[in-house]
């Protein structure tokens, strides 16, 4: 009997030491009858170092804290330090149909340029009841493309395609020209096998400076991209460094409030290479992804603004080794041609990644894009085609040749056999 009770005993008590062995199950999960699997601890997101102190804009909160889950992006040193265009900073992979809205989108910002006194209108025009394809056709082209702002070179570069085609009877439709156009016009937005635009993560943190000249749209640029930034969990920080006019330091205040991120100021006439400094130490200390530095357009002063940029270039530098990891040139699309010049200083001035092309849809001359990125052989990184953030749009060569110069389908049944 007594036996009999201690081999009870002895059966509950290895039953119990078994369970424990079993470990508790996690809080939520099933009981199951079996033994699991050993569970694998799931990947936390590199923690955010303490944050020095508080942002400056008094409704600002803590920028990145309220942000969503950091993408896999936010792993800085895993990141290889890519040519910008092939690693974009926001970029997942499009979702079905991704493509159509965005050629949707960047259609209703070129509307303008699609009226029929636009570029693309005046092409249609040009076309519909065309019967005879002839090389009389290129000088109509090119009419049209050198008055839409596309340039000199770069309209001798779309048209000889279009010319030897003709000559050699491979153009024998419109459908067969828009098709040569639209080829012509991607192969000169591949600038430098860049056919994406956008931004991507290249420091620790990476420094991004905005140039150009005034009204161009550097600080709504950099609103804007702020705004897309945080949204994607990237924490950033402003650097006021248009410190020649208080009204440009509290542009930019606004938009950081607006954003929720940090923005370094100097005092009224501060040295903008300093401020840019403070912005990067700043940004270093609260574990920040990104600065975006604003610039002035315009001094006050006898100082050249080239020799200006110059310096805070070379201020950026002193503050992180490599920076500034981009430096954006920001152009008025409105001002087409005419800004090339200007362009080009800051070309020889400084080593500039790629330009921003703003207020496209306030131009009916959309054929700028592929006369500034051919003529400055600069990639194309952003577009604007309005005054909200979700206006600002990452570069695509193919969805914006689609929706520059392709036709809906109601246009290309009705003008197809023109020929
Ligand atoms: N329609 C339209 N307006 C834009 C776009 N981008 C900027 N703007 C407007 O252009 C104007 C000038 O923009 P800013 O950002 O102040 O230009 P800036 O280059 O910072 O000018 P400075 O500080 O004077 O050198 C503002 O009214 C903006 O709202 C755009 O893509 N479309
Ligand atoms: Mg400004």
């Amino acid at each position: 009997m007594l036996y009999a009770l201690i081999a009870v005993v002895a059966v509950v008590a290895i039953y119990f030491l078994f369970l424990r062995k079993r470990g508790t199950p996690e809080l939520g999960a099933p009981p199951t009858g079996r033994a699991e699997p050993k569970r694998q601890e799931p990947k936390r997101p590199e923690p955010r170092p303490q944050k020095a102190d508080a942002p400056s804009g008094p409704s600002a909160p803590a920028s990145g804290e309220a942000s969503p889950p950091p993408p896999p992006s936010r792993k800085r040193d895993s990141i290889p330090a890519p040519r910008s265009a092939e690693a974009p900073l926001h970029v997942s992979q499009p979702p079905p149909g991704a493509r159509e809205l965005e050629v949707e989108g960047l259609r209703r910002g070129l509307t303008k340029s699609r009226e029929s006194e636009g570029f693309f209108g005046r092409l249609r025009s040009l076309f519909s009841g065309k019967r005879q394809l002839d090389t009389a056709l290129v000088s109509e082209l090119e009419e049209v493309l050198l008055t839409s702002d596309v340039g000199v070179e770069t309209t001798a570069l779309l048209l000889e395609r279009v010319r030897q085609g003709l000559e050699k009877g491979e153009l024998s439709d419109t459908e067969k020209v828009w098709d040569a156009l639209r080829a012509e016009a991607l192969r000169v937005l591949d600038v430098a096998g860049t056919k994406r635009g956008g931004l991507a993560l290249r420091g620790n943190p990476t420094v991004v400076l905005l140039v150009g000249v005034n009204g161009a749209g550097k600080t709504t640029t950099i609103g804007k991209l702020a705004t897309k930034l945080q949204a994607a969990g990237h924490k950033v920080v402003l650097a006021a460094g248009d410190t020649f006019r208080a009204a440009a330091v509290q542009q930019l205040v606004v938009w950081g409030e607006r954003v929720g991120c940090t923005v370094v100021k100097g005092k009224d006439g501060a040295d903008p290479g300093s401020v840019v400094f403070d912005a990067i130490k700043k940004a270093q200390e609260s574990g920040a992804d990104i600065v975006l530095a604003d610039t002035a357009g315009r001094l006050h002063t006898k100082t050249n603004l080239m020799t200006e940029m110059k310096k805070i270039a070379k201020t950026a530098e002193k503050a992180l080794p490599e920076a500034p990891h981009e430096i954006l040139l920001v152009m008025d699309a409105t001002t087409g041609q005419n800004a090339l010049a200007q362009a080009r200083e800051f070309k020889e001035a400084l080593p500039l990644t790629g330009i921003v092309l703003t207020k496209l849809d306030g131009t009916a001359k959309g054929g700028v894009v592929i006369g500034v990125a051919h003529a400055l052989s600069l990639p194309v990184r952003f577009v604007g085609l309005g005054e909200r953030a979700e206006d600002l749009r990452e570069f695509s060569a193919e969805p914006f040749v689609e929706a520059l110069l392709g036709r809906e389908a109601d246009e290309s049944s009705s003008t197809a056999g023109a020929s």
